[in-house]
């Protein structure tokens, strides 16, 4: 095959990743590890080595204590190292102490820098490439003085280079504070005319009153493979089902956008389903911030569906991060149910429910089944079916029911329009006057 010609194994930067364990990783250190891995190979990056030391805060001038620099120093040449990184930011004094120390020209970065690369190289959409960029800026702002600055900056406006790789022949921006700032400045100038299309979309939506779920949960659970299974069988509108669908991929943070698509069940419920970004422990708050508005999805839906890889020996940690993160942006009030899927590949029985809860997976018609129905219980559990009698004169009643709700029949009859309808129970109220006993 063409792809074998060239063994891109050897173009691969050689990266030692560096981490501190301390108190408050030391329970999960491994997964830490395991998790820190996942993220350079994400980068296209070839772990040689993994150096740790325990320790509850890094060195203010290098990171690590002063052996650990020399041990680092020697392992660097040994493994013939070209990239440095640590799990932990690191301050524009202990990038250049480290460089220093290191010598030979070892470029050292960190894992928020790491992240960020991963997500700028990942962004398709305007939003996204945005959204990254304003990231990448704002973390780039205190490090100015580093050479990582630099190289970050001659990613330029297309957002699709990397500090990985080199020579982009870009040439390099005289880089200052100032400029800095006004990049930044016009970004965010640049964003809010982008997101001012979107955030009419949602306030319609939010005024449609049909109730909203957004898939979240660790990158490459499952979540965009779930929301294709719905799209294909139930989405609301039958026509260009391709075109509706997500992009699903076994790879970290294979989706960078919010997708909202019409759902419509067997039983004629209606809601609207979000598949979002994926997280990992300890996103950078840059990040966070600059998703917001994909983010926003989950912040405002009725019910969340956490999709957990049950697969993965880390996935209570998994769990925990999601947990974390959705406290981050706002969304831990929001009523949850955890789908443990891939469950094909970890040898348990499936579909299951537990409680409020489903082992499934995404691959299978039956947990499909389940899946829907655990939703439908869910987010339709105070509705009831009711038939209203609405006289003509009321033309705007009628037309604020038909719009969002499951109308099961509606015809004219001389005292005016009889519609036979589910609502929740507090639209019940609302419309009592038109209630038929
Ligand atoms: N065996 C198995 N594979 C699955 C299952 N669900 C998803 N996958 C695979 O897992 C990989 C990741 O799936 P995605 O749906 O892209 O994951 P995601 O959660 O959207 O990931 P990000 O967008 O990166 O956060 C893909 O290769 C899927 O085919 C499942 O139930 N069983
Ligand atoms: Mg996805």
């Amino acid at each position: 095959m063409a792809e074998q010609l060239f063994n891109t194994e050897q173009a691969k930067e050689r990266v030692i990743l560096v981490a501190l364990e301390n108190q408050k990783n030391s329970a999960s250190f491994a997964y830490t590890i395991e998790e820190f891995k996942n993220l350079a190979a994400a980068n296209n990056l070839n772990v040689v080595d993994v150096l740790t030391q325990k320790y509850d805060r890094p060195n203010a001038s290098t990171y690590f204590g002063k052996g650990k620099v020399t041990e680092l120093k020697e392992l660097v040449a040994a493994r013939e190292a070209e990239l440095v990184i640590s799990n932990d930011d690191l301050t524009a004094t202990q990038i250049r102490n480290l460089k220093k120390k290191i010598g030979g020209g070892t470029r050292v970065v960190d894992r928020t820098a790491l992240i960020l690369d991963i997500f700028a190289s990942r962004a398709k959409s305007k939003l996204a490439k945005l959204q990254i960029r304003l990231a990448q800026k704002q973390y780039q702002l205190p490090r100015l003085h580093t050479a990582l600055a630099n190289e970050l900056d001659q990613q330029g406006g297309a957002g699709g280079g990397s500090f990985t790789s080199r020579g982009s022949g870009e040439t390099k921006l005289e880089l200052n504070r100032r400029t800095i700032e006004d990049q930044i400045t016009q970004i965010k100038a640049e964003l809010k005319t982008l997101l001012s299309a979107s955030t009419v979309q949602r306030s319609q939506r939010d005024h449609s009153g049909l109730k909203t779920v957004a898939l979240v949960g660790y990158t490459n659970a499952g979540k965009s493979t779930w929301m294709n299974r719905m799209i294909e069988k139930y989405s609301e509108s039958k026509e260009d089902i391709d075109d509706k669908k997500v992009f699903e991929k076994d790879m970290l943070f294979a989706t960078l956008d919010a997708t909202v698509r019409a759902i419509r069940l067997p039983n004629k419920r209606r809601f609207l389903l979000s598949d979002t970004v994926g997280f990992v422990s300890n996103l950078p708050h840059n990040l966070i911030a600059s998703f917001q508005s994909t983010l926003d999805e989950a912040v405002h839906a009725d019910l969340l569906v956490q999709i957990v890889d049950v697969s993965d020996p880390h996935y209570r940690d998994m769990m925990a991060t999601t947990k974390s993160t959705l406290a981050a942006i706002g969304a831990e009030q929001i009523p949850m149910v955890t789908v443990f899927n891939k469950a094909d590949k970890a040898g348990v029985t499936y579909p299951e429910r537990s409680g409020e809860d489903l082992i499934a997976s995404a691959l299978d018609d039956n947990s499909l089944d389940a899946f829907i129905k655990l939703l439908d219980e869910k987010l339709f559990a105070d509705f009831k079916t009711v038939e209203l009698m609405i006289p003509f004169d009321q033309g705007a009643v009628v037309n604020q029911i038909l719009n969002g709700n499951n109308v099961l029949e509606q015809d004219f009859t001389a005292q005016g329009t009889r519609l036979r309808v589910e609502l929740p129970a507090a639209q019940i109220e609302t419309y009592q006057a038109f209630v038929q006993k």
